[in-house]
């Protein structure tokens, strides 16, 4: 039977353990906007911002807001805007109720309510977990495409946009017409410079609105980089029941994290912003090679363990990691390709990162999804994979794992498993990347039909770029691992491949 929601009233009857909001709410009045208010919003920039609020900031109160469903909006509305960050390892379980969040606009229910809260001059930043594929850009390039279908709507109907860029010009545009100055838009997404591309993105969307508007734009707002790390799988209904038992009331909002979390920003804000730093974060002058470390050991393993976990039978990284030769394949990838790949700074302890995020993975009190991961592999794979595997290629460096990790994201978006069932691929080009499947080698068919299935995804420009393609020791390594892994299967190929 569910006991009462959490909401403002009953904090106070909470365990003493759980950490509450030690402020009262009602002095707090909204700073930022957050567009895409997921579960990584809540456990991450949510969360250091409760910090700064409890600490005396109380002009940086969040308002969160959806621009595709009214789920989390229907989570946090009854719940005063409240929820748990339940912080989960083998070590144990924390619980802090953070109260940053004061409400939840659904910008389809009401697309001019969002674009006048966004207007308003107390708004000083605007922040966004769109997810990769949010940024409506060529994932090769990097530049806007303006083929996509919300790219074409939002032009066309400005006063109700479906992407974060129409809100977003949109909002300036108000502002530029009132007199008010302008915003920061921080990038909180696993993307590379996700600064300048942003800052990339909205400029050739704003030229596409009008060239006045693009110039104040350009000379009004600030686009800051960010490294975001925090391990947040989705949460499940048994995680809530879990924590119903543990607080005593029905948490719908709940996020699910684990201890560690890392905020690197390049320091760059046009209208101030909260004291991050005092709640842990980091302001440098550049992010890039924090974000290179973190995309290419942290995401790029990721999502070379989601993919031939899941083909493997494997639902968690944790399950995945705990067969010995996964856990072998994970550390090798990192120190063989991905940290070869990058100019570590004498002073950053490479090795010390590695063996943490081993660990990371192999905690069994979070059950991230191998399938969560394996989402939006067309939008992540340039980021996490083609920079290591272009540095590897042009240094005559290893590209085994690279090749494998390619060959497993092959099969897997051929939505069907080594069983014959039907894979749910969730990606924006998922229709694209199956056709390629059955028009170059149909289910079923001999080894012969890998050379025309790896030349034929190499040459998928849109993820792979038109350098590859022309690479023969990547399309035959690619096409190697096809074919072991069509006779033995993925399990099979890691434990004889690297189990030593
Ligand atoms: P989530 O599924 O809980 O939330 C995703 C949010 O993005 C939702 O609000 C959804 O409506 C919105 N969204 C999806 N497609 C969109 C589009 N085309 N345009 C505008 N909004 C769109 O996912 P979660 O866990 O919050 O992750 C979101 C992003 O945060 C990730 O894609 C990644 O870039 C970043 N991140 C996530 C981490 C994690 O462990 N979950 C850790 C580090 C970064
Ligand atoms: C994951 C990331 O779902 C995914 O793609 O690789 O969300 C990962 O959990 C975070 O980047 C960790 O900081």
């Amino acid at each position: 039977m569910s006991q009462e929601r959490l909401n403002n009233s009953i904090l106070e009857n909470l365990p003493a353990e759980v950490i509450k909001p030690a402020y009262d709410r009602n002095d707090v009045t909204t700073g930022i906007v957050h567009l895409g208010i997921g579960a990584f919003h809540r456990a991450h920039q949510a969360w250091y911002t409760e910090n700064r609020i409890a600490a005396g900031e109380k002009d940086w109160g969040i308002v969160g807001a959806s621009l595709r469903s009214a789920g989390v909006r229907d989570q946090l509305v009854p719940q005063n805007g409240l929820y748990s960050v339940v912080e989960k390892s083998n070590a144990g379980t924390k619980v802090q109720i953070v109260g940053a969040v004061s409400d939840v606009l659904v910008g389809p229910e009401n697309p001019q309510q969002l674009l006048e809260l966004l207007a308003q001059e107390s708004v000083r930043i605007v922040s966004l977990t769109i997810t990769e594929k949010g940024y409506c850009h060529d994932p090769a390039s990097g530049d806007l495409n303006p083929q996509h279908p919300d790219v074409i709507h939002d032009l066309a109907n400005p006063q109700t946009p479906k992407s974060a860029l129409g809100y977003i010009v949109g909002a300036l545009a108000l502002r530029k017409e009132r007199g008010l100055p302008g915003f920061t838009v921080l990038s909180c997404d696993n993307l590379p410079s996700n600064g300048k591309l942003l800052g990339k993105v909205l400029a050739q969307y704003a030229e596409q609105v009008d060239s006045g508007l693009a110039s104040w734009i350009a000379q009004n707002t600030t686009t800051p980089a960010t490294m975001v790390d925090r391990i947040v799988p989705a949460t499940t209904d048994a995680d809530r029941d879990e924590l119903e038992s543990l607080i005593g009331c029905r948490d719908e909002a709940a996020v699910m994290a684990e201890p560690f979390s890392q905020w690197v920003v390049e320091d760059n804000f046009l209208r101030g912003r909260p004291e991050w730093d005092k709640a842990g974060a980091t302001f440098v002058e550049d992010v890039e090679v924090y974000e290179l470390i973190k995309l290419r050991l942290l995401n790029g393993s990721h999502s070379m363990l989601a993919y031939s976990g899941y083909l493997a039978g494997f639902e968690t990284v944790a399950d995945v990691m705990a067969e010995p030769a996964f856990n072998k394949l994970a550390l090798h990838f990192m120190k063989s390709e991905a940290t070869t790949s990058i100019d570590v700074p004498a002073d950053f302890d490479i090795a010390a990162y590695q063996a943490e995020l081993i660990e990371r993975f192999e905690n069994r009190a979070l059950r991230h999804r191998t399938w969560q991961i394996a989402m939006d592999g067309s939008q992540k794979i340039p980021q996490r994979w083609l920079g290591t595997l272009r540095h590897q290629l042009a240094n005559a460096g290893p590209i085994e794992v690279l090749s494998f990790a390619l060959a497993n994201w092959i099969r897997y978006v051929s939505a069907v498993d080594e069983k014959g069932n039907a894979i749910e691929v969730s990606d924006p080009l998922a229709a694209e990347l199956k056709a390629i499947c059955d028009q170059h080698k149909p289910q079923g068919s001999d080894e012969a039909g890998n050379e025309a299935l790896a030349a034929a995804f190499l040459a998928f420009t849109s993820v792979f770029g038109d350098d590859l393609q022309q690479s023969a020791p990547l399309q035959q390594a690619v096409v190697s691992w096809l074919n072991k892994l069509d006779a033995e299967g993925t399990l099979a190929c890691v434990q004889k491949s690297f189990s030593s």
